[in-house]
């Protein structure tokens, strides 16, 4: 081995993860990945050293439900974005279509130029780790894309199901992919999902029911605005609703510009520090959960056979859950 190649190797071992990340070293940001996807501990010193270099991307989440077209959405919002020079991640989690990469399905020229391209990053997350699971995986995920220096950081997940991931704990810009000719699902995704959506997306307007689809999702933003309770002096925000062909990429400028327009809306009313703080605020429970779960399990563990014990006596009767937790937990 020459004195040089030596050299080199001896720095990549003593240099962490996270110095390599910052030094925008790919494979080194793949590691960390990894790591976060598998729940390792190691993960947590090296994100700490990410921190302060990160809170400068824009974070876009994709939802709906599956097959909506959010993928195909996804590429085509990675061409957009990389027009105007910006730098992409994407973050897709529990994807059953995985991304191309931008490239339009079938266009082997394309998707071969951006698996090249070193300023799109795509990563799939596809275990549950252990604790704090998928939403805090992806949380982490973006952030090490963050530090990266990824200008706009794409995040999928759908919006239904049991593992969803907090999308509006870790988006600016929560756009709902739906498809028209849905009925009574529109209904059905008014609880919850309907209330996170910043932009309205109907894909798929190449088939029939898209006028329908729209009707609905504006009776159904009107009577959010009829029963919303938001502060009177504070600026609210219409969700537009783009309709996109994502196959062929008609509309995709209109979806673009609504989602350009509430990041404009954010940063000229100053709600952006505000979901900044929200994020935080989700994020320091998560991992404030997570912790204290870990403490007291590991002090279980410590106890052999501990838990079987209270299994038992909670299922004999002997005592109840709360005050075994209580007594746990002191
Ligand atoms: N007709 C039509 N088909 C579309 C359109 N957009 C996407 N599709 C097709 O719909 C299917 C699902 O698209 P994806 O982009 O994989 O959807 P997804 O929401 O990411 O799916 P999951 O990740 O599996 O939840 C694919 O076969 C796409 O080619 C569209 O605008 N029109
Ligand atoms: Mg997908």
């Amino acid at each position: 081995m020459s004195a040089k190649s030596t050299a080199l190797a001896r720095s990549a071992v003593n240099e962490t993860l996270a110095a390599r990340v910052l030094a925008g070293d790919v494979r080194a940001a793949s590691r960390l990945m990894r790591d976060v996807d598998d729940g390792r501990e190691s993960a947590v010193p090296e994100l700490q050293v990410l921190f302060p270099h990160t809170g400068k991307a824009r974070v876009i989440g994709l939802t709906g439900s599956p097959g909506a077209g959010k993928s195909s959405i996804g590429d085509r919002l990675i061409h957009a974005y990389r027009r105007t020079g910006k730098s992409v991640g994407v973050v897709a989690v529990d994807p059953s279509s995985p991304f191309s990469g931008g490239a339009i399905l079938g266009d082997r020229v394309r998707m071969q130029q951006h698996a090249e391209d070193p300023d799109v990053f795509i990563r799939s997350l596809a275990t549950r780790g252990n604790l704090g699971g998928l939403s805090r995986a992806a949380a982490d995920c973006v952030r090490v894309m963050d530090a990266m220096g990824k200008d706009i950081i794409l995040v999928e997940t759908v919006g239904v199901g049991q593992d969803e991931v907090d999308i509006a704990g870790l988006a600016h810009t929560v756009v709902l992919v739906v498809v028209p000719g849905m009925g009574d699902d529109v209904q059905a995704i008014k609880a919850g999902i309907l209330e996170i959506a910043d932009v309205f997306c109907i894909n798929k307007a190449d088939r029939d029911g898209v006028d329908r689809t729209d009707r609905e999702l504006r009776s159904m933003l009107e009577l959010r605005r009829a029963v919303s309770t938001g502060e009177a002096h504070r600026a609210t925000w219409e969700p537009p609703i783009a309709r996109t062909v994502a196959l062929d990429g008609r509309g995709m400028d209109d979806l673009v510009e609504a989602i350009e327009s509430h990041a404009r809306f954010l940063a000229q009313t100053g709600q952006r520090e505000d979901r900044d703080v929200l994020r935080a605020r989700t994020e320091f429970l998560a991992i404030l959960r997570d912790r204290l779960l870990a403490s007291a399990l590991q002090r279980l563990e410590r106890q052999r056979g501990k838990l079987d014990e209270i299994a038992s006596r909670i299922a004999r009767r002997e005592a109840d859950p709360w005050s075994l937790v209580a007594a746990l937990a002191r």
